[in-house]
């Protein structure tokens, strides 16, 4: 059964991944508290869009739900399976703003000034998530509560934790780990570890 089990999970695991039952934590800086979502706790989609929007904590959790299931791979060699998340699927929260049409990137804006880029079409990628629970129960504070995004197909340094905004853009521009050497794309399958990859 185990024999097997390596047969099954063996294409699923990206070159020079191992993988862990545990949920490593990982993320540079203080894992942000929050007291009072209300007064704390805000989403801002801004950037290129005819106008940008400002959402509460209780107008993004009023927002229909989905679901997506994902296999962790993270830079640093651990790939965690099987993954449930829930949240707010990115056509939702898209559909609130009108996008220029000379948008290419997006730029993610997490607590403490962090940030991820991506190209638009994989930031729009069905499936992408802004997330709430993991596995069937609310996200951990170290996990990225009250809301991280999940984008299955890339590393996952670019599934930002404690995100707070989107910023559409014409041109690339490096987030917080792709200033400090990561990849720009960051494909798992690729081993798109870092920007000389
Ligand atoms: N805000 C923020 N999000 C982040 C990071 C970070 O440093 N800050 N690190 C990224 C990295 S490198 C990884 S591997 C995952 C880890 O998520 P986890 O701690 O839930 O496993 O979060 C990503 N999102
Ligand atoms: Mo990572």
């Amino acid at each position: 059964m185990s024999g097997n089990m390596t047969e099954l999970t063996k294409d699923r695991v990206p070159p020079n991944q191992k993988v862990t039952t545990g949920f490593p934590v990982l993320h540079y800086g203080e894992v942000p508290e929050y007291t009072d979502l209300a007064a704390q706790w805000n989403f801002r989609i801004f950037g290129l869009v005819d106008e940008e929007v400002t959402l509460s904590y209780e107008q993004m959790m009023a927002l229909p739900k989905g679901s997506t299931t994902n296999d962790i791979h993270c830079v640093t060699g651990w790939s965690k399976l099987d993954n449930v998340w829930e949240g707010i699927p990115v056509e939702e929260i898209v559909k609130l703003v009108k996008i220029k049409p000379e948008v290419k990137y997006v730029l993610l804006h997490a607590e403490h000034g962090w940030t991820a880029n991506m190209p638009l079409s994989d930031f729009l990628t069905p499936g992408n998530l802004f997330a709430y629970r993991h596995n069937g129960e609310d996200l951990t504070p170290d996990h990225g509560w009250p809301l991280r995004f999940v984008v299955p197909h890339l590393y996952f340094w670019k599934s930002a934790k404690w995100v707070r905004g989107i910023e559409f853009l014409a041109k690339d521009k490096q987030g917080f780990w792709e200033k400090n050497g990561y990849h720009m794309y960051g494909d798992p399958w690729k081993e798109q570890r870092f920007a000389w990859d």
